[in-house]
């Protein structure tokens, strides 16, 4: 049985991730932390106040919670992280060296996202191959193939397991995500319900890669328990469920919603980061490897959000 630490357990993936993690390996096992103070069902379980920045304290909770695992989420996404780029590499890369280092020191597995933000310009883009170029022109980008790279560097160098995943754009009704680049598929839904109309910051016929959160989360479990031995890849699989424009998801609300209306009005720093990943990524490595499927399609993941948002807005 696994007792396993998460930094940013308050984020769009972590509040979900907590829950899924108390079902399949107990409530008193998963070890919730976040900058801030926990709020909801994450306070019914154990929960500590982590800054990923500060070292001492994440070693001193891993300790004290004898965990033999660290999932570590805690990160700026690629729009804040252009916002800010000298925060963003604080945060990324600070808290990354940081959970790995406590990994080596107390022999903890290790998992961390990276993106198809580590993908650019220069990458072939459709069906992006699983090992291709990647030279990203955004710091999430930047911070995310350092971050691979660093925990390839772990695994080789000191033996940490390290494990982890190229997330597409994450839709989900629990938390909502935040700086992201691909946050408009959350928000569309949301204006879908609210207002039948959502105007667009991403332009009409920009591709990019999304997924429904029950498969991310089904895919962060499946990886870790999955056989060493068949792992020739670790950080980081292409995953994929979804390749999708704008007008994908409008035409998906509107077979719910007949009335629903798409505008658009283009964020320039948001497009030119959209611009600059690929269309979609090819997860046939994570398919052989250990045994990646997705689920949900777009149009069963809208009568999903539509049904869960409709009685969340209640
Ligand atoms: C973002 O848009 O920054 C994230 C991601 C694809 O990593 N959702």
């Amino acid at each position: 049985m696994k007792r396993i630490l998460v930094t940013g357990a308050r984020g769009q993936i972590g509040s979900e991730l907590i829950t899924k993690l108390r079902d399949v390996y107990g409530h008193s096992n998963i070890i919730a932390t976040d900058i801030r103070e926990a709020e909801g069902e994450l306070a019914e379980g154990p929960y500590e106040v982590v800054d990923v920045t500060d070292d001492k304290r994440i070693y001193e909770v891993a300790k004290k919670h004898q965990v033999d695992t660290i999932m570590h989420l805690a990160a700026l996404l690629s729009a804040t992280a252009e916002k800010m780029p000298k925060v963003a590499w604080d945060i990324n890369m600070g808290g990354l060296i940081n959970t790995l280092e406590v990994s080596r020191e107390l022999n903890l597995q290790f998992f961390t996202p990276s993106s198809i933000g580590a993908f650019g310009p220069s990458t072939p883009k459709a069906q992006t191959p699983q090992d291709t170029l990647q030279r990203p022109t955004t710091m999430y980008g930047v911070n995310k193939v350092a971050g691979e790279l660093l925990c390839d560097y772990y695994c080789e160098r000191y033996g940490v397991d390290t494990r982890g995943v190229r997330f597409p754009g994450l839709i989900s009704y629990v938390a909502p995500p935040g700086g992201g680049t691909t946050d408009y598929a959350v928000e569309i839904y949301y204006e879908a319900i609210k207002q039948k109309a959502y105007t667009s910051y991403i332009a009409e016929g920009t591709y990019m890669d999304m997924m429904y959160m029950p498969d991310a989360l089904e895919a962060i479990v499946q990886l870790m328990e999955a056989d060493p031995k068949k792992l020739v890849h670790r950080n980081a699989f292409n995953i994929s469920a979804i390749s999708a424009e704008p007008m994908d998801f409008a035409k998906a609300i509107q077979h719910h919603i007949p009335g629903f209306q798409i505008s658009f009005d283009v964020d320039p720093v948001r497009q030119k980061i959209a611009d600059s990943w690929p269309d979609s990524i090819d997860s046939s490595a994570a398919e052989a490897e250990w045994g990646f499927k997705a689920k949900y399609d777009i149009n069963s993941m809208t009568k999903d959000m539509l049904e869960k948002i409709a009685e969340k807005l209640k």
